[in-house]
């Protein structure tokens, strides 16, 4: 069934619902008692257990109402025994016992921390952990540790990128992105994806998405930007990524998470004299300057209704919504494309309505696709 068609008849909105809020929200730790759990399962590499959890935060968010008594959730979808048993524990007792005994396991706080680095995934997280290590300090003091050049950034930039961008920062991010596109190609597309689309306050980067009218054109304006970033001394780090599209192997290529754009993570330096207001900053800090995190993707013109969806996220609503097109539509949905198994074809789409309709879904805004 499809999680969200409640969603989209409730008007739901992108604050989330206070009450709900205080029931999974552990108060305490600042952290949502599911996602600690999804967490948890996602270090432990259960992945069906990890999805599971994020799958029932993501209902429960989404509802109008605040979830007083366990028989209320008795009709809302994906909410298994274990995610009840949770819910049950957190309106008797106001807390989890489970969500705590993880919270204060060594292993758990040790990855979370390592995993909070850029270029750190789950992976070298473990390897690090289990070579003993459970400090930043224990691993940039281990000699026999090799750091990519993507960690020792994430190293030297950490307290400003795990620091939130609000959306003056990113705003002012875009002014710079846009000036850089124009000046190279006055009629090129750029569009603000990710979460500051869904129209969140804050983010952990900013994402742009740009291309050309012209077919083909689209890798070469992001290199050229890329490179006059650097002369404006405004890039600190670029991890580029050339486009790896084949469409030659598009019907038997497997639908995956990663797609094939030509794209960058990038570290940029943002002056505060360019934000209106100022720099999020920490006390103390008298910085004219901090780092944020910009992701720019350039698909080819042809993809970019996909790209645009896939981009805009949140995650889960793209888990969700490609599960929907899978069981319910016998359609493969990624960020490239959407193909007709019964149909054997590719579907066409210029826009985000297209693929929704494709769908047989009523369009729903970017603000209301925070799963
Ligand atoms: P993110 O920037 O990771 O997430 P976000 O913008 O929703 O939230 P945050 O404030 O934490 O930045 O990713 C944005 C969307 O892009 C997300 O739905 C996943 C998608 N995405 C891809 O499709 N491919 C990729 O390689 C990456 C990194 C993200
Ligand atoms: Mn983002
Ligand atoms: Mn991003
Ligand atoms: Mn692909």
């Amino acid at each position: 069934k499809y999680p969200y068609s409640h969603r989209a008849s409730t008007r739901w909105h992108c604050k989330p619902n206070r009450r709900l809020f205080s029931l999974t929200r552990l108060q305490h730790t600042k952290s949502d008692a599911f996602e600690v759990l999804a967490e948890s399962y996602e270090f432990n590499e259960i992945e069906g257990r990890c999805l599971a959890f994020r799958r029932a935060a993501s209902v429960l968010k989404s509802l109008p109402w605040a979830v007083q008594r366990l028989e209320a959730t008795q009709d809302l979808p994906c909410l298994g025994g274990h995610t009840k048993a949770v819910i049950q524990e957190i309106l008797q007792y106001g807390r989890s016992f489970e969500v705590e005994k993880i919270l204060s396991n060594e292993r758990y706080q040790t990855l979370k921390l390592f995993t909070s680095v850029f270029g750190v995934g789950v992976k070298t997280a473990e390897k690090w952990y289990r070579r003993g290590l459970r400090s930043f300090r224990d691993i940039l003091a281990e000699p026999s540790i090799h750091l990519t050049r993507m960690q020792q950034f994430g190293f030297l930039h950490y307290g400003d990128i795990s620091r939130a961008v609000s959306e003056a920062e990113a705003r002012a991010l875009g002014n710079i992105i846009d000036e850089a596109v124009r000046a190279i190609t006055p009629d090129a597309v750029l569009a603000l994806t990710g979460g500051f689309r869904r129209g969140k306050e804050f983010g952990h980067d900013v994402d742009y998405l740009l291309t050309t009218p012209e077919l083909g054109k689209e890798e070469a304006l992001l290199l050229s930007v890329i490179d006059r970033l650097k002369h404006q001394s405004i890039l600190l780090y670029c991890d580029y990524q050339a486009s790896t599209l084949d469409m030659d192997q598009l019907p038997c290529r497997r639908f995956e998470a990663m797609d094939h754009f030509a794209k960058c993570f990038l570290i940029l330096r943002l002056e505060a004299g360019q934000v209106e207001g100022d720099l999020q900053r920490v006390e103390g800090d008298s910085r004219s300057w901090r780092a944020v995190r910009v992701d720019l993707v350039s698909p080819p013109i042809d993809h970019y209704a996909f790209a645009l969806l896939g981009w805009s996220g949140s995650r889960q609503f793209e888990r969700d919504l490609r599960r929907f097109a899978r069981l319910e539509r016998k359609m493969l949905l990624d960020n490239h494309a959407l193909y007709d198994l019964t149909k054997k074809e590719f579907l066409e789409a210029k826009t985000e309505k297209d693929i929704f309709a494709h769908l047989g879904l009523e369009y729903i805004e970017p603000w209301q696709r925070n799963a």
